[in-house]
Order: structure tokens, then C-alpha cells, then sequence
């Protein structure tokens, strides 16, 4: 390691990502604490997961007033969302939006990623080294005080490894990483694997556009009618009128929603009683039905299984074919222990001559043929294939970055058997290091824009305060990551959302560690005890 004299001059922080997190760390950092800051994304444009996520259908299950920033009420004012739930490509025209007003383009630099960073302990700070270039090969090393990874929890795409995708003689996408220009689906027979969020949203769309469309499912989902409308002009102007109120209750939501969570307890009430708040709640739409039926709908087994029963009814009443209807039944997990789907005619896609389901659970996928897919029961021919198989998420990001912390420890040995950090902030043995909603914070658990602002301005706050003391080094201590590792877990164990085979566990990567990873006391919990540590002089932390 060469020493600061002969090396370019130190960048007070460095940025990995440029989504929702980077965007707006880059702005507190630059603009409020006057740092120099440079933000690196592997993109050719802003956006993050917006950027990535073009396929058909794609749509935020958050709705648009409340899926934006709140740290700019003259961003607020000023952009006008046009439905409910907004399309992808509008939530990137916002985000581009925001990277114009705040003019943040200037220090952003994109078709670059970090490859590796290690920290250079006699001088406290990074050493980061980045690609770019077609072949990846043309690339730098910059030198960070402060590293700050935005690099999102579901940006790492999982294309499972099936035999013979090599020989297939169709188009293949993956739709975390789907074509700029989109793809023609008139005329093609498309095969969709995977029901999860992303399926779901798709799996109408890809039907209206194709000539048939075959959905491979491996297990059933819990879908609840998004009921997506236009905003109308009066509905955005009561919106932008009631911002401030909105945002506070978000704030003080345990899922980052515009509603406090319910004290209604379905234990108590008669099943007719259940039925109707399921009900209001299904013809309400979205998410609602997770985060406002009953209190204890994740932690009651029974309560639980009253709302998995109610959903298995509307299937059943939706879906024409009985014996379809029974194969989009869930039943191996309950309610909510996967992050609960919302959609726009799912199960109605279901009745068209055009779509069929095939259950992989029942026949597993044995190879991609030149012609199709192959179970074993069938081979099933088609000219296009959409993985919709989700992500190595919460962790495969961050150790796709070759991180070596002190004593040239580097991550992957570190997060062997699952992800350590303290609050999701920051990972002991890895200093100047934070993490915005990582692992062991809220995170995926809630609307994410309320969790991420929290995130970063917490570290802009820490950032700011050890600046002021001179203090160079801030590195979470092993006994308060520990205390907080196990914290996360025992909360997880007081609810049912261990029983689900989940990517929450990372039961959807072959051999990754099974640890539920996000935090689930409530992000208003979370933000209480994140303020109170600062509070303390970051207690927990190592400050030198
Ligand atoms: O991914 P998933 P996703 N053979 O992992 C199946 C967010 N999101 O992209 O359940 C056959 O949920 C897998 O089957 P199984 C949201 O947080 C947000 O849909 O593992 N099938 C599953 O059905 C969401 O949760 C929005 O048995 C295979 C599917 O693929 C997260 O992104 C919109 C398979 C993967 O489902 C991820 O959602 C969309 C295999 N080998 C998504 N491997 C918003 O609106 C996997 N599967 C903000």
C-alpha cells in the first residue's frame, strides 16, 4: 500500500450506486456538508433498480406520494405523479428528475463499477478500485475516506443454472437486467419461470402481448389486487397539500406506510368479523392487507391461516378451471412470510385461451432444450424465456465487491454463515464502511424510500459529527454487532416469517447461509434505537 503523499488526493466519501440511497447521499453529502463526493454506478444511466427493472408490467406495489423523497418539499410540489402506482419508466423520469434539480450529475460517475476496496489502516481510509470500459478492463483507484455502499438489496439478479440455456435457440432475459429497447413479444410463444413479485406483475402483460404464454411455477403466491387508477388532477393536489402530514406518519409507521400499524386483533374477533376487514381491505387494494388487517396477522399461526384462507377463496372464485385454481393455491408457507405480490388481474390472466400454468414443484425443470423447456414430464416449446427468478438478495451486491476490511479480512470470509452488521449500518472490521439498509436494518421489510432517507441521514449526521471532532475512524465494535445480530434474530423468531422458504432467508440461492436477514421491530423502533446510539456518542462504535 502506497502511502498518501505519492497517491491521488483522498475523496472525503465515495458512493457505490446511484438509485434511490446513492442519489440522495450524494446530495447530503456534497450539499449539506460540503464534502467532496464522487458517486460511482455501474449503469449508463441513474435510477438503480428503476434503471435495471424495464420488463413488461414492471411497477412499484408502493404508491407514487408515498414511494418518492420527503427531504425536498420543493421536489414535492413540483412533480405530479400521474397514477396510484406509478410505471417504471416514470419512477425513472423522477429519479433522473432529482438528478437534474440537485444537480448531481457532475460527480457521478456511470459505466463504472467497483470492483474491489481495502482498507488502508495506517491511513484510515479506502482504497477502491473500479472497471470500466466494453471489456471491463480500463478502470482506477481512488482513495475515500468514507465509503458509503448504496448498491440496494435486490440489484444482484439470481439466473438459475439450468442445463442447456447455452444450446437454447430463442431470446433469453432476466428481468433485473431487461433490454433497453425493450423486447417484441407479438407472435412468440414466452415462457415465464417464477411467481414471485415480478412474475406476477408480468405474467398479464407478457399474456396480452404474446401469442401464448406459459407461467413454470414452483410455488403458489399470495396475490392481492393492486386496484392501480389514474391520479386524478384534484386527487394530486390533496396530496401535495397534505405532504407534510403524510410524511410524518410514515415516519412513525413500522412499514413506512401513510397508516400506523393496526391494534385490531383478529384473535378476537368472529370469523365473519375477519371476512369483512379482508374484504374492505381486498377491494381497497395493495399492501394494505399486510400492514392494516390485524396486529397479530405475523405472529398468529391460526390469524394468519384466516387470511391465507380468505385469499385461497378469491382464487378459487377468480380462476375458471378448478383444477388450475388448485395448482395457484399457496400452502406451504403463510401469509406475508414472502413479501406479499399485488397485481392488476393475475389470477383473471389465468382464464385466457393463450396462458398456461405448468407446476414445477409437481415436475421439476430438467434442461432448456435448443426448443424450449424440458420437465419431466414435458418439453414445453417456446421461442422466448423470462426468468423472473428474483435475486441473491440483501447480501449478493455487496459481496460481488471484493471488500477487504482490517487485517485484510475480507467480507465473503466474514459473511460465511450469514450477514453480521451492527444496525445494518456498519460491519465490525470494516471501518468508514456504512451500508444504507443493509442487512439487520428494516429495509425490504418496509416502503423503502422512508427507510433509505433514515439511513442516510443518519450517516450524514454521523459523518458530519465525527468531522467536527477530528475523529478519522468509526468502526462498529464486535460485541455491539453481536448483540445486534442476535436481536435481529430473536425478534425474527417471535413472528412466523422464518417458516417461509424465503429470499428474506435466502432460501432462494443454492447454498447460501438460511439467516433471516432484515430487521423486524418496525422501522419506527429501528429509527428509536438508531437515534438513541447517536445520541450516545455513537455508543457501540470504536472512535478514532
Ligand atoms: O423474485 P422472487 P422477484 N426454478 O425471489 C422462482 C421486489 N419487487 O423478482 O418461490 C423454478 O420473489 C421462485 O420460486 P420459489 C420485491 O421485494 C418489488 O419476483 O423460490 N422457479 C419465485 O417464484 C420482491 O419480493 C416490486 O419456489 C424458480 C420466483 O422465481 C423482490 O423484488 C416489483 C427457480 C422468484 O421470486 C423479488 O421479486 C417486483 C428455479 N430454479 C419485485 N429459482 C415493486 O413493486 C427461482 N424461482 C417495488
Amino acid at each position: 500500500m502506497s502511502s498518501r503523499q505519492d497517491t491521488p488526493p483522498v475523496l472525503d466519501a465515495l458512493v457505490i450506486g446511484a438509485g434511490f440511497s446513492g442519489l440522495y447521499m450524494l446530495h447530503r453529502l456534497r450539499d449539506e456538508l460540503n464534502l467532496d463526493v464522487r458517486l460511482y454506478e455501474a449503469g449508463d444511466g441513474v435510477g438503480g433498480t428503476w434503471y435495471w427493472n424495464r420488463y413488461p408490467g414492471a411497477r412499484c406495489d408502493s404508491e407514487s406520494y408515498y414511494y418518492s423523497y420527503s427531504f425536498s418539499p420543493e421536489l414535492e410540489q413540483e412533480w405530479t405523479w400521474t397514477s396510484k402506482y406509478p410505471e417504471q419508466p416514470e419512477i425513472l423520469r423522477y429519479l433522473n428528475h432529482v438528478a437534474d434539480r440537485f444537480d448531481l450529475r457532475r460527480d457521478i460517475q456511470l459505466e463504472t463499477r467497483v470492483e474491489a476496496a481495502r482498507f488502508d489502516e495506517a491511513a484510515s481510509c479506502w482504497e477502491v478500485r473500479t472497471k470500466r470500459g466494453e471489456g471491463g478492463e480500463c478502470g482506477e483507484t481512488v482513495r475515500a475516506q468514507f465509503v458509503v455502499s448504496a448498491v440496494g438489496c435486490l440489484s444482484s439478479g439470481n439466473l438459475p443454472k439450468f442445463d442447456g440455456l447455452d444450446r437454447f435457440e430463442g431470446d433469453y432475459y432476466h428481468t433485473g437486467a431487461w433490454p433497453h429497447e425493450g423486447v417484441d413479444f407479438s407472435g412468440k410463444r414466452v415462457a415465464l419461470i417464477g411467481t414471485g413479485s415480478t412474475g406476477i406483475q408480468a405474467t398479464p402483460v407478457l399474456a396480452a402481448e404474446s401469442d401464448h404464454l406459459t407461467v413454470f411455477q414452483r410455488t403458489p403466491n399470495f396475490s392481492v389486487p393492486a386496484r392501480n387508477a389514474p391520479l386524478s388532477p384534484e386527487e394530486a393536489a390533496d396530496i401535495k397539500q397534505h405532504y407534510r402530514e403524510i410524511r410524518d406518519t410514515c415516519r412513525q409507521s413500522p412499514f413506512g406506510f401513510p397508516y400506523l400499524a393496526t391494534e385490531r386483533m383478529a384473535a378476537e374477533a368472529t370469523t365473519e368479523e375477519r371476512n369483512a376487514v379482508y374484504e374492505d381491505l381486498w377491494q381497497r387494494g395493495g399492501l394494505r392487507f399486510l400492514a392494516a388487517s390485524f396486529g397479530d396477522l405475523m405472529d398468529n399461526e391460526d390469524v394468519n391461516e384466516s387470511a391465507a384462507e380468505f385469499i385461497r377463496g378469491k382464487i378459487r372464485a377468480t380462476v375458471k378451471d378448478p383444477a388450475v385454481a388448485e395448482m395457484l393455491l399457496p400452502h406451504d408457507h403463510p401469509y406475508g412470510t414472502k413479501r406479499p405480490p399485488i397485481d392488476t388481474d393475475y389470477y383473471e390472466t389465468f382464464n385466457r385461451d393463450n396462458v398456461r400454468l405448468v407446476d414445477v414443484r409437481k415436475a421439476p425443470i430438467v434442461e432448456i432444450t435448443p426448443r424450449g423447456i424440458r420437465t419431466t414430464e414435458a418439453e414445453h416449446e417456446v421461442d422466448v424465456i423470462v426468468f423472473a427468478t428474483g435475486f441473491d438478495a440483501m447480501t449478493g451486491a455487496l459481496l460481488n465487491i471484493d471488500l477487504q476490511g482490517i487485517g485484510g479480512q475480507t467480507l465473503r470470509d466474514k459473511w460465511e454463515a450469514g450477514p453480521r452488521t451492527y444496525l445494518g449500518l456498519q460491519i465490525a472490521g470494516f471501518p468508514n464502511l456504512f451500508t444504507v439498509t443493509g442487512p439487520g436494518s428494516p429495509s425490504v421489510l418496509t416502503n423503502m424510500p422512508v427507510a433509505i432517507e433514515q439511513h442516510v441521514e443518519w450517516i450524514s449526521d454521523c459523518i458530519a459529527w465525527l468531522r467536527e471532532r477530528d475523529i478519522a475512524r468509526i468502526e462498529a465494535r464486535s460485541d455491539a454487532e453481536e448483540e445486534w445480530v442476535n436481536h435481529v434474530y430473536d425478534q425474527a423468531q417471535t413472528t412466523l416469517y422464518p417458516k417461509a422458504n424465503s429470499w428474506y432467508v435466502g432460501a432462494n440461492i443454492p447454498g447460501k447461509s438460511r439467516v433471516f436477514m432484515p430487521f423486524v421491530g418496525g422501522l419506527d423502533i429501528y429509527r428509536e434505537r438508531c437515534n438513541e446510539v447517536a445520541e450516545k456518542g455513537y455508543e457501540g462504535f470504536e472512535l478514532q
